[in-house]
């Protein structure tokens, strides 16, 4: 790596991870949008600073010039879970993907570190197209929960401020509260199915109102507008009950009366 072309050298991995944002912020959305539950809450992606590059390499005494080959988390991308089930759910994903392969893989869940870092960390290789051609990158993937995310967090900033030699008294604190990021994980892994069917009926509801709105805008397009208007007065009276069920067979309805209102408009332009 030559240090005076590090924003060339860096470009290839600020495309994959920028890439591999949209494609994980994507299958949210799939999954949102058939009402599906989705492992992935949130993710997050950078590409390392050079003063951050140049300091890991000063500390495990890695040449400038091997940098590239050596170091796998130049690109990094996180992925964020709700719950510590779905970080099993994600890495699935990742290793049936074909755009993605997967060349190592660490458990820090299972296996806490002794500082009690936790999280799970797949390497993978990544293809991007460049003005130079295509290049492969390796980008480092850390999947883990809200909970472990809190605590990953405040210890990194405490290790940047103690310059990684964070005081006994702090260590302890920080390893009675990793402790309690497992406790609160499995408590909250233990309503999972509650949570998941609250938030799934919650998307739905979005989905069906925004669904039925626009029907009915597009109803005020082809329809009779005093129809139209009475069936707004029915969708309010509905919305207002709060019934799921009753606003599906609605939507159904309208759904057909307005079918019937296209059906009429193409047979009308023969
Ligand atoms: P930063 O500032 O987050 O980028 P390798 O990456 O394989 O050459 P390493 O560093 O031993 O070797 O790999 P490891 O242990 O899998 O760590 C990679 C990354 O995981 C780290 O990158 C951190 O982001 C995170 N990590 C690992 N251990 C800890 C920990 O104890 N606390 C916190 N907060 N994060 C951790 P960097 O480059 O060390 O740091």
């Amino acid at each position: 790596m030559e240090i005076q072309l590090w924003r060339e050298i860096l470009t290839p991995y600020d495309l994959a991870v920028k890439e591999l944002i949209v494609k994980f912020e994507h299958l949210i959305y799939e999954h949102r949008s058939r009402g599906l539950y989705c492992p992935i809450e949130q993710v997050k992606g950078r590409v390392k600073s050079v003063a951050s590059i140049l300091e890991k390499a000063q500390k495990k005494n890695v040449p400038i010039d091997e940098i590239e080959n050596r170091f796998v988390d130049i690109a990094g991308v996180r992925i964020i879970c709700q719950f510590v089930e779905d970080i099993q759910k994600v890495v699935e994903i990742i290793r049936r993907r074909t755009d993605m392969e997967v060349i190592r893989e660490r458990d820090y869940i299972n296996h806490m570190k002794s500082s009690g870092y936790r999280s799970y960390h797949m390497i993978v290789n990544y293809e991007v197209q460049t003005l130079e051609g295509s290049r492969r990158i390796k980008v480092e993937i850390q999947i883990r929960t809200l909970a472990m995310n809190f605590w990953s967090t405040i210890e990194h900033s405490l290790q940047y401020k103690y310059k990684r030699n964070i005081p006994d008294h702090i260590r302890e604190k920080l390893m009675n509260a990793a402790n309690a990021i497992i406790q609160l994980d499995n408590e909250m892994s233990s309503v999972r199915s509650e949570i998941m069917d609250a938030q799934i009926s919650f998307q739905t509801h979005i989905k069906l109102v925004s669904d039925i709105l626009n029907n009915i805008q597009n109803l005020y397009r082809i329809a009779n507008k005093r129809e139209v208007l009475k069936i707004q007065d029915e969708f309010y009276r509905i919305y207002e009950l709060g019934d799921i069920e009753h606003l599906k067979r609605f939507s159904r309805e309208l759904d057909n009366i307005a079918e019937g209102y296209r059906a009429q408009s193409v047979s009308g332009d023969v």
